[in-house]
């Protein structure tokens, strides 16, 4: 990408497009599209009317809502026709309107529940979903098999990357709907003000995840549009995991709670193992910068600044 470039970060208001879009700014990419006035992703006609009047010549489609464990399983039907929706707007408008490339950002989750760790691209499509997340899932593996074949029919240069659990700033920070880490930090900052006792983490503990902080995403996002280019899509990972009950430990030292954690069995575990394999990224020459400790400090400060400016 030259840094005059067209580019339109196809998101609503996720991390991962806030985080692309302070990069691209911090780099001198100045030629921004829609900010303001970008359209909504769920709309057919804005999207369309918006690629019409702005011909982008990159897009970042990252958008389409996500939730953690307990948002998939109360609104599977929301999100899966949400990404859909989405996936189907973004990816034929920048084909009607030619752009040169799209980066397509699927999930984790896209790969089957028994899956061999750590998880190759080539183990997609090879089994049975996880089925706390299936719907969402489904929608994703759409988003990536509809970007491959739009490379196939049309000769535009589509790619997918799959990253690894994403947390950071501007991750949603509600208590039933969000993500493991924004929930855990959350529950902890809440415990510690009003001197609580304990904090409830769900499930066993024993599930792993690898995260992976939003500003290395946005770098390895921009890092792909610029030198990957195949229809097989590309783990976006930072090579390391750790268990639920060993992150709950971390943001527990990170928030300064000093209580007890009750690990509550009788909500869902979820997947046992999602563990990316993101050699062919780190042959490329991109390594992962901020460390998971590191990442869920700033995390933390974030969300004192932003969340709690009265604190
Ligand atoms: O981030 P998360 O909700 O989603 O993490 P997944 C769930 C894991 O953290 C489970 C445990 O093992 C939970 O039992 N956990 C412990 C908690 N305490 C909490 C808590 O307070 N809140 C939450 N949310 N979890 C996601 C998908 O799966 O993977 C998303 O649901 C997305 O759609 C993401 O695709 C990549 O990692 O299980």
């Amino acid at each position: 990408m030259h840094k005059d470039a067209r580019i339109f970060i196809a998101d609503d208001h996720g991390l991962i497009g806030e985080a692309i879009r302070t990069r691209l700014r911090a780099d001198g990419y100045e030629n921004l599209l829609g900010d303001p006035g970008k359209p909504s992703l769920i709309d057919a006609r804005e999207v369309e009317a918006f690629f019409s009047r702005t011909l982008p010549e990159y897009v970042f489609a990252v958008g389409g809502e996500s939730g953690g464990i307990g948002a998939n399983q109360k609104l599977p039907a929301d999100l899966m026709l949400n990404n859909l929706l989405v996936d189907c707007h973004v990816i034929d408008s920048a084909c009607r309107c030619g752009v040169k490339k799209l980066l397509y950002m699927g999930s984790s989750c896209c790969y089957p529940r028994a899956c061999l760790q750590p998880m190759q691209v080539s183990s997609l499509m090879t089994g049975v979903l996880e089925s706390t997340n299936e719907a969402y899932a489904t929608a994703k593996l759409a988003g990536i098999k509809l970007s491959q074949a739009y490379r196939q029919q049309h000769g535009i240069d589509m790619i997918s990357a799959i990253p690894a659990n994403v947390f950071g700033p501007g991750d949603d920070f509600g208590v039933e709907d969000s993500h493991v880490i924004a929930a855990l930090m959350v529950k902890m900052h809440q415990a510690k003000l009003s001197q609580a006792d304990n904090v409830e983490v769900w499930g066993s503990g024993s599930p792993r995840r690898e995260f992976i902080y939003v500003a290395d995403v946005a770098d390895a996002a921009i890092f792909l549009m610029n030198q990957y280019s195949s229809s097989v899509p590309i783990n976006l990972g930072s090579g390391s995991d750790a268990s639920i009950r060993e992150i709950a430990e971390l943001i527990k030292e990170v928030v300064g709670f000093s209580g007890e954690l009750r690990f509550n069995p009788k909500k869902p575990d979820g997947m046992p193992l999602k563990s990316l394999d993101s050699s062919e990224l780190f042959a490329l020459g991109w390594q992962p910068k901020i460390s998971l400790r590191l990442g869920l400090e700033k995390t933390y400060q974030w969300y004192l600044d932003t969340c709690h400016r009265d604190i």
